[in-house]
């Protein structure tokens, strides 16, 4: 059993530094201010760029601006997931032998509801939403949270009866130790974050954490169809279920005959038709089998599966449907930051796609979607830092013109693009050359998109 009671009691009084001041720092402050402890935020950039976070921090907080080395003297330190664990600032702290945790775990410690968690490299934030909207409809009581946007912390204060749903990224688990989800899920594993992890192995690693704390009775929901992720939790003694696009899977969820279907210990039911899933719902259909996966798993009826499922939108940015302009559709996938993104979008679309690409890069390999860009895609209008080494892999194989800005990306892939094709911004690097984030680079790009004319 977990004494969750006694860590509540423990923070009280205690030194706490708490690094990185944005959405996961202030709610792991207050949270931690509410239980008594004396807590210092720590954060590399000014008072001024801070303001607003600074404005929810609870009265009696300390803050620290230009650095985030904490004081030696602290009992106990707690990162946002932006802060790298093998962070130079951290070397003080942990020769003094000082407990560095973070966010998820920190929640977890004070939480007293089952934990859903969900993990991969790309699609995440979709299923776990959708989790989130299949229990509600079969009327349990749930909140959804994590790296998705509500900080798990904030869920502490008032947690939901049933169940909290949170997804949690690599970063997240580098200081998970003792983060225990009732049902886990593993959706995918391809190269992300490299600069920050090194090596897929220990990125993979990470994600296969997940699991670590998983008993008998537990369930952990793998994707059949990706070799490394099937043959994660080996060692678990938790029940393995299943999903894949590609063929029946025994305990899990699955497509036979265009039928989604999902098996529990021998007995089968249909959800509905492929061909009566919306629009929005067919390019998401890996994520919709690991979301009924693991609703399943918690009782959720086949009519509250239908009914979610008719009214499915998906999320922004996330190959979310803009509009259709002269016969052409056009697709904001501005949150595709990895080529493992942008190679599941692409596989997605049988009409020829005029994509726009590049950014920031991260080390993904662009070499290795070669073979898809040749089945997929019809011109490429290359933007950002990337450029060069995306251009360096077509080779003169494709055509291809750059763009100074998402302005001219848009007009260019606009003329080269015919009726029925589409315009697909799936940039598969980060956005931090030409744009605040992800949500600024696509939300601009619908902008200009609507303005078309
Ligand atoms: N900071 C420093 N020094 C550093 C790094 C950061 O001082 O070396 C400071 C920054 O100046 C900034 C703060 O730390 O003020 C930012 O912290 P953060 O990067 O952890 O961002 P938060 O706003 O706290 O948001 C975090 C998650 N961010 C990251 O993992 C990078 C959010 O995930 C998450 O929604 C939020 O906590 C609530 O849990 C976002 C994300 O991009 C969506 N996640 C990555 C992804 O999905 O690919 C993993």
């Amino acid at each position: 059993e977990h004494t969750q009671t006694e860590m509540s009691m423990n923070v009280k009084g205690k030194k706490i530094s708490v690094l990185g001041m944005a959405r996961s720092g202030v709610a792991d402050a207050n949270l931690l201010a509410r239980r008594g402890a004396k807590v210092t935020v720590f954060d590399a950039r000014t008072e001024d760029q801070l303001a607003e976070h600074k404005a929810r921090l609870m009265p009696g907080i300390e803050t620290r601006f230009g650095s985030i080395r904490p004081g030696a003297d602290s009992d106990l330190i707690v990162l946002s997931p932006g802060i790298d664990i093998d962070s130079p600032d951290l070397d003080e702290a942990k020769d003094a032998g000082i407990e560095i945790t973070g966010e998820l775990e920190l929640a977890f410690r004070f939480f007293k509801t089952p934990v859903i968690a969900i993990t991969g490299t790309n699609g995440k934030s979709t299923t776990t939403q959708l989790v989130g909207d299949l229990l509600r409809e079969a009327g349990k009581d749930v909140a959804v949270g994590g790296n998705i946007g509500t900080p798990f912390c904030d869920l502490v204060e008032n947690p939901p009866k049933d169940y909290a749903v949170i997804e949690v990224s690599s970063f997240q688990m580098e200081t998970a130790r003792d983060f225990h989800p009732k049902i886990a899920a593993i959706l995918n594993l391809t190269p992300d974050h490299l600069n920050r992890h090194k090596t897929l192995q220990h990125y993979a690693a990470l994600k296969e954490r997940m699991a670590a704390n998983q008993q008998t009775g537990d369930v952990l929901v793998l994707n059949a169809d990706d070799p490394v992720v099937a043959a994660m939790g080996a060692h678990s003694p938790a029940k393995k279920v299943f999903f894949s696009l590609s063929g029946e899977t025994g305990d899990g969820a699955s497509i036979d005959a265009g039928m989604i279907e999902l098996f529990n210990v021998h007995t089968g039911r249909e959800v509905m038709p492929v061909s009566e899933l919306p629009q929005p719902a067919l390019c998401q259909l890996e994520n919709i089998l690991a979301a009924l996966a693991i609703a399943d798993r918690t009782g959720v009826p086949t009519s509250a599966m239908r009914k979610t499922l008719s009214r499915f939108k998906g999320l922004e940015h996330r190959l979310e449907f803009v509009r259709t302009y002269h016969g052409i559709d056009f697709i904001n996938d501005s949150k595709g930051t990895n080529t493992g993104a942008l190679e599941k979008s692409l596989k997605g679309f049988d009409r020829p796609v005029v994509l726009i690409i590049g950014g920031q890069d991260k080390g993904g390999d662009f070499q290795a979607l070669k073979t898809l860009f040749k089945q997929k895609v019809r011109h490429m209008i290359l933007i950002g830092e990337a450029k060069q080494k995306i251009r360096h892999v077509l080779n003169g194989s494709f055509t291809y013109e750059d763009a100074g800005s998402m302005q001219e990306a848009v007009s260019l892939a606009s003329a080269r693009a015919n009726e029925g094709d589409v315009v697909l911004l799936s940039p598969g690097c980060a956005s931090f050359d030409m744009f605040r984030d992800y949500e600024d680079r696509g939300r601009q790009f619908k902008e200009i998109v609507n303005q078309l004319k």
